[in-house]
């Protein structure tokens, strides 16, 4: 099991998740909001085991004037949703990857919200854990110059990989 990351004392993310389970698919989305120099906080909340902390929490992100909350959960994945419901925080959803269905339950969970609460949705397990810490990096990069010119650092280092690799061929 992953060690999860200690939370700052001025958040701008809430990164939450279904179980400890889920840690080591949400470590993706913790290391590049560190690497992006992103304050944030983590929680483990369950929408079925703690349902009453739902709340809670989404009052405490209003509060705190959160950017977005990235949050994981697996199988009948109803924690992004159920949050969405709770706050105007926007809210990105990240399907982790279950044992049983391989994620297209929590995929079809997150995704397949009715009309009028929406939940960003990115793609099952790691990838969709970095790519909604890049998403709220992109968010918050609108008015913060610093964090764009890190994101832009980070996509501009990416595409230097690829530039660099022995086999691409320059066209
Ligand atoms: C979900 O149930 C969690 O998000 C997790 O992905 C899944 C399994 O949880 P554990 O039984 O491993 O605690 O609520």
């Amino acid at each position: 099991m992953s060690d999860l990351s200690a939370d700052s004392a001025s958040p701008r993310v809430g990164v939450v998740m279904g179980s400890r389970s889920d840690s080591e698919t949400m470590q993706g989305a913790l290391d590049l909001l560190s690497q992006l120099e992103i304050p944030y906080e983590v929680r483990v909340l369950s929408a079925h085991r703690t349902p009453g902390l739902l709340s809670t929490y989404a009052a405490r992100a209003e509060r705190l004037g959160l950017a977005c909350i990235i949050a994981g959960a697996g199988g009948a994945a109803h924690l992004p949703g159920m949050l969405a419901a709770f706050t105007r925080v926007p809210v990105l959803g990240v399907p982790v990857q279950s044992r049983a269905l391989s994620g297209q339950d929590s995929l079809l969970s997150i995704v397949q919200m009715p009309a009028g609460v929406p939940v960003a949705t990115f793609a099952i397990g790691q990838a969709g854990a970095k790519n909604a810490a890049l998403f709220a990096a992109a968010l918050l990069a609108t008015t913060d110059a610093g964090v764009r010119t890190r994101l832009e650092a980070f996509r501009a280092a990416q595409t230097q990989a690829v530039l660099d690799d022995p086999y691409f061929d320059g066209h």
